[in-house]
């Protein structure tokens, strides 16, 4: 659907966060004289009216009946796309896009790679776009990763636009996507069961990138993906032997010595693997892969994964407050093997299975762990009973964790917030947690939560 299709419909916004806002401001630019209405919460009204002063305004959760008055509605990322409410209007002819779908249908013949991934995807997505602009590549960076994609300049209204485009999709997204060059899956585990309903149907809508992608390239380590993937006309691996992928301390191109992963600036093994998928999407479109690869030693790792603060009072500090599963922590702990760290783990409760981070402990603990949060207390008891061989405390928040991982922690070693849980116990998002990590560390923590990179070539910031 293009914009200019809304005009003369009945138009509602539902959300008023940032993709909520980029399509209020779109929309009013492409259909000034337009009436439309607002859906959002009853605490976000008054900046809502603020905004956009000719805006209805309504508070609260919309009903089917609501709903289906309305010819098209906006939606924003966060709301569920399986809402009764919503199913029930969608049923009555209501038609429901996205600022993402929006943005496709206005730009049908950009060059775009788009990357997905249960983890992964962000960094992939800012590396594909390091190595491009590396090469002199005029590229867009945008998407889930902080930027709505309506609130990229329109191609035609700048005098120099991207030549390439990188967009993260969330798998609230990749159903709204496309047709597209180049689609890349970085990974598939389980996540957002609350916004999907279950995990059969998280698989499906995140693989829906590959029904728009002429190309797809996937991780070839894992065998779900694999198989998942497998009827793909143009599907490419990477983490393979033939192709590019990690062994032996490299990143390799099939037998060939590409770049050590020791001078990576992103930590971890995953990191690694993030770069093979980085230049095998490059390589995918035509790039020169191998002249871009000396790049990856000058890329700032992103905020809030996996990323090293620095140092202070004799300690190394990691935030990694983005792990909200407990395979993220494990896959966190394992990238600093070899240092005495001390992790915190905890927080909003989802019920997720502790049991792999258990088992993993028992065979190979870390320094320490501290638990907190709203499921801290579980993961403790799950840890006591499995005899896992190394100090376990609980407090109660992320405050509490800090003193006592100051406290376990020998001169020089490591403290990782890697808390395998979302963070809504005790923040607003992710990176509120890790902001106030950074603070509680003795960190700027205004300074070191930008995203490098966002917009045309790195025209936006980001706090
Ligand atoms: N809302 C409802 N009902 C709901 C949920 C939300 O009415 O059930 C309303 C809220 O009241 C609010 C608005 O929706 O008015 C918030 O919209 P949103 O949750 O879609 O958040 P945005 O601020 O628009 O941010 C979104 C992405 N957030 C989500 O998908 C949850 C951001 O990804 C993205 O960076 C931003 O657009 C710019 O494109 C964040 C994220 O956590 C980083 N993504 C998840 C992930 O990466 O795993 C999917």
């Amino acid at each position: 659907m293009r914009i200019a299709e809304l005009v003369g419909r009945r138009v509602a916004i539902w959300g008023f966060g940032r993709e909520g806002r980029a399509a209020i401001h779109a929309v009013r630019q492409r259909c000034p004289d337009q009436r439309f209405t607002l859906f959002c919460a009853a605490a976000e009204v008054d900046a809502a009216r603020a905004f956009d002063p000719a805006l209805e305004v309504v508070a609260g959760e919309p009903d089917a009946a609501t709903l289906s008055r309305f010819d098209v509605v906006v939606k924003s990322p966060g709301i569920s796309a399986y809402k009764p409410a919503l199913l029930a209007a969608l049923a009555q002819g209501t038609q429901f896009t996205s600022g993402t779908a929006l943005w496709f249908g206005e730009n049908p013949d950009a060059h775009v790679i788009a990357v997905t991934g249960t983890k992964g995807k962000s960094t992939t997505s800012a590396l594909i776009a390091h190595l491009t602009r590396a090469l002199g590549v005029r590229t867009a960076l945008a998407g889930n990763i902080g930027l709505p994609l309506l609130e990229l300049p329109d191609r035609q209204a700048v005098s120099q636009p991207a030549e390439l485009w990188v967009i993260e999709l969330s798998s609230f997204q990749t159903g709204e996507a496309g047709p597209l060059e180049l689609g890349v899956i970085t990974s598939l585990y389980e996540e957002h069961l609350d916004w999907h309903g279950s995990r059969e149907r998280y698989v499906v809508d995140k693989l829906r990138l590959a029904d728009v992608s002429r190309q797809l390239l996937v991780n070839g380590l894992q065998p779900a993906l694999l198989e998942r993937t497998q009827k793909h006309p143009h599907r490419l691996l990477f983490g393979q032997p033939a192709g590019w992928h990690v062994a032996d301390g490299f990143i390799r191109r099939g037998t060939q010595e590409v770049f050590p992963v020791e001078q990576l600036a992103a930590p971890g093994l995953h990191n690694a693997l993030n770069a093979c998928a980085a230049l095998a999407a490059l390589a995918a479109v035509g790039m020169d892969a191998m002249a871009a690869a000396p790049a990856l030693a000058h890329f700032r790792p992103l905020p809030h994964r996996l990323q090293p603060l620095g140092e202070r009072d004799g300690w190394h500090w990691v935030n990694d407050s983005i792990s909200t599963t407990p395979l993220a922590t494990l896959a966190a702990l394992e990238s600093l093997h070899g240092h005495a760290v001390t992790v915190l783990v905890g927080g909003h409760d989802r019920g997720l299975d502790w049991t792999p981070f258990v088992e993993a402990m028992r065979s190979s603990p870390a320094h320490a762990i501290v638990c907190m949060g709203s499921n801290g207390g579980r993961i403790e008891t799950a840890l006591r009973a499995a005899g896992v061989a190394c100090p376990i405390m609980h407090v109660a928040d992320l405050a509490g964790a800090v003193a006592e991982a100051k406290v376990c922690t020998p001169d020089g070693g490591v403290i990782l917030l890697s808390p395998g849980a979302p963070s809504f116990d005790q923040f607003k998002d992710y990176a509120e947690r890790g902001r106030r990590f950074a603070a509680l560390a003795g960190f700027d923590s205004a300074s070191i939560t930008g995203i490098e990179g966002l917009g045309i070539d790195g025209d936006v910031g980001k706090t």
